[in-house]
């Protein structure tokens, strides 16, 4: 695991709570991880598999009980066999599938989303993120850490999911979570698999002003 400095971070008070890892999200040592699920909450591969596996056969009991999760939204469960560590819950959220043409959301009516530059999947994955925070907030549960959502098997561009991401968190945080003192959470991980995506919101927090 590395630990990233950010570029600016001692001068700017939200950025010196994110940080950037490269590692295996149930290693981490935080009260929260976010799982990329699928609808049916039931499991799967990449870092749903792996959060599957490290919390044992009880989180898809668990699951089970549920009502699955829709695209966009998010759930709160315990952590079972990772409370061992200090993983104390996972939050579960869905990202979108990306497709290259997204189809009006409301048929019949203006496509605003295309209108305003945006598609209906940007603003989904920014719901995964926003509600993984609010749940964050709600909980009480001072750091969270996240992976990169939807970029693997749900094939969202990196470049792209990294603006919303990183945009989403420091919003939150600057908007709805400003004192580190009394609010929640205090930090914020941004877990990466590999190098290369590390580099990426690297390259992106460092651009920062150029497209927020
Ligand atoms: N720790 C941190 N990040 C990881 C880990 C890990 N252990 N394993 C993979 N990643 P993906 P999605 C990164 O495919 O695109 C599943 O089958 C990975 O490199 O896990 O949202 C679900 O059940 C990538 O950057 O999630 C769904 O069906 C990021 O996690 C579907 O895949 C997300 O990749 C969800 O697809």
């Amino acid at each position: 695991m590395s630990d990233i400095p950010l570029p600016q971070s001692e001068n700017d008070p939200v950025l010196s709570r994110i940080e950037v890892l490269v590692a295996d999200i149930t290693t981490l040592n935080v009260d929260v991880i976010v799982n990329a699920a699928n609808e049916s909450l039931l499991g799967g591969s990449g870092v749903d598999g792996a959060i599957h596996n490290a919390a044992g056969p009880e989180l898809l009991e668990h699951n089970k009980t549920l009502d699955g999760c829709k695209t966009g939204l998010a759930v709160i469960t315990p952590s079972f066999n990772l409370a061992s560590r200090s993983i104390k819950h996972i939050i579960h959220t869905v990202g979108p599938i990306w497709r290259e043409v997204t189809d009006n959301p409301l048929p019949g009516q203006p496509n605003v989303n295309a209108k305003i530059g945006y598609t209906l999947e940007d603003t989904l994955l920014a719901s995964c993120y926003m509600q993984a925070l609010t749940l964050t907030t709600n909980h009480k549960l001072e750091t969270i850490a996240f992976p990169s959502i939807a970029t693997g098997v749900y094939n969202f561009p990196k470049p792209r999911a990294a603006k919303i991401a990183f945009g989403h968190i420091f919003g939150y945080l600057s908007n709805y979570a400003p004192n580190p003192e009394t609010d929640f959470p205090k930090k914020v991980t941004i877990c990466c698999f590999s190098q290369a995506d590390a580099d990426l919101y690297i390259q992106t927090i460092a651009t920062k002003d150029d497209w927020m």
